[in-house]
């Protein structure tokens, strides 16, 4: 099993997370720079990650995590569960747009109605997912519980959000960081 990503991006490490145990070749890749060409070898969409087994490709962590799951015989998610990664998605996925724009000399906090939309989606997603952590909902430390902390632990590493009024995020994330897989694909470490 061979898994293409970076030691940065949350949608890589939640995957690293789950892998756990499993013997797998790690294959990090500064996609922006001199891995976009191994990049666009593996994968059209151009995004990490990219699982290879037994010469199968998959793209998008969604999926990898449903061919990783079923490997290991856990059961499937719920619809509850996948709305949560779905939020969850929908957040990370408005953050990377949000820096990539900054990488690219973009005042995001102008007023304009495409980083409005970003904020807002973040604002709304991580407001009903500290409600749900203040509900206990996300007290298993499943594949939900493993995305939602590496979201989290990326904005904050990235200073994407400063986490007001939804510090219960903060919380859940301080309460599982020195997990072994988690504080091993730390994105600080690298
Ligand atoms: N839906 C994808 C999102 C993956 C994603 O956006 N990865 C980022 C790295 S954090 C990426 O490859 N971005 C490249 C780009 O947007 O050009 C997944 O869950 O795997």
């Amino acid at each position: 099993m061979k898994l293409i990503g970076s030691t940065t991006s949350p949608y890589v490490r939640r995957i690293r997370i789950l892998l756990d145990e499993e013997r797998y070749e790690f294959i990090n890749l500064d996609i922006y720079g001199e891995g976009r060409d191994e990049l666009r070898r593996n994968n059209p969409t151009l995004k990490i990650p990219v699982l290879e087994d037994e010469g199968q490709e998959i793209y998008d962590s969604r999926i990898i995590a449903r061919y990783v799951s079923a490997k290991q015989g856990r059961d499937p998610l719920t619809w509850d569960q996948q709305n949560q990664l779905t939020m969850i998605d929908g957040a990370n996925d408005s953050a990377v747009t949000l820096l990539l724009s900054e990488k690219s000399g973009i005042d995001t906090h102008q007023d304009v109605m495409f980083h409005k939309l970003q904020r807002e989606r973040i604002a709304t997603t991580l407001k009903v997912l500290a409600e749900m952590v203040q509900e206990g909902k996300f007290e298993e430390w499943n594949y939900p519980a493993i995305c939602l902390y590496c979201l989290i632990d990326w904005l904050d590493f990235r200073n994407l959000e400063d986490f007001a009024g939804v510090e219960s995020l903060l919380a859940f994330r301080d309460s599982h960081k020195d997990k072994p897989w988690v504080a091993q694909t730390d994105p600080r470490n690298s």
